[in-house]
């Protein structure tokens, strides 16, 4: 697999050990586009290395919100898809996502089925991932039908993580829930699915300071994404905390450069 954004995503792990990715949710319900979009620009500003765009109660990804924000950022814009309503073409990419630990077939493959021939014809760049939820799992469990994992028994997301790997996947997103109390996935747990596995892991879900973005870093985590506190911080600070965040972030990463 050679599109652009995979290849833009490995060679800043290359080379820099440790990327940031911000999540937006342009739910207009809950915000309008035109904080989201100033929210993607702080976060550029920041230094986060791309934009992912979704959620799991998806009011907001359409077309419209997806080509303003690819609009107003250079770095990726990546499709972090709820359902099938989360496709557009206005996107750089899309993560193309199983929840390998639903109890609910839908959630594995059959979504992925129904969304599968808009993808093609649009042609968007598809990156494959394996989406594990951890506990508490938050809305995406619930919605999702997982049986999120307990956060003391690490051993059981590697063996997810081995099988995503062997079936090709190319990324496993350990996945705590937006606005996930505890301060996202535990570093045990991250460590544990790391050393299992050769394909990069990335994790969100209640990361919202820089002490457990390093610890997910330091665990061996190269992406961590940070959604929540993007919402409500980066507009009041004009991003300087994300910057600092997101500078803690390149450190711990390029020790392992
Ligand atoms: C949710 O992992 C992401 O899918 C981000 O979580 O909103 O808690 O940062 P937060």
């Amino acid at each position: 697999m050679t599109g652009k954004v995979w290849n833009y995503i490995t060679d800043k792990l290359s080379t820099e050990g440790a990327c940031h990715f911000s999540l937006l949710d342009p739910d207009p319900l809950s915000t309008t586009i035109e904080d989201v979009v100033e929210q993607a620009k702080l976060a550029e500003k920041a230094g986060s290395d791309a934009i992912m765009i979704g959620g799991s109660t998806i009011f907001g990804v359409i077309d419209d919100s997806v080509r303003k924000l690819s609009e107003a950022v250079d770095i990726p814009t990546i499709l972090f898809p709820g359902n099938i309503t989360g496709v557009s073409e206005h996107a750089d990419a899309m993560f193309f996502m199983t929840l390998l630990n639903s109890t609910n077939p839908y959630w594995i493959i059959g979504a992925q089925a129904l969304a599968a021939p808009k993808v093609k014809l649009t042609g968007i760049e598809a990156i494959p991932m394996a989406y594990l939820l951890v506990a508490p799992g938050k809305t995406a469990s619930w919605v999702g039908d997982a049986k999120p994992f307990p956060r003391d028994k690490p051993k059981l997301p590697a063996m997810y993580a081995i099988a995503a790997e062997l079936l090709g996947l190319k990324l496993v997103y350990l996945e705590a829930g937006s606005g996930a109390e505890g301060g996202g996935v535990p570093p045990q747990m991250i460590a544990t699915v790391s050393q299992f596995i050769d394909i990069p892991v990335i994790t969100g879900g209640g990361f919202n300071d820089a002490k457990s973005v390093v610890s997910a870093v330091e665990a061996g985590a190269s992406i961590v994404v940070q959604g929540t506190y993007i919402e409500k911080q980066v507009q009041k600070d004009k991003g300087k905390g994300l910057e600092v965040i997101i500078k803690a972030l390149k450190e711990a990463g390029a020790k392992r450069v």
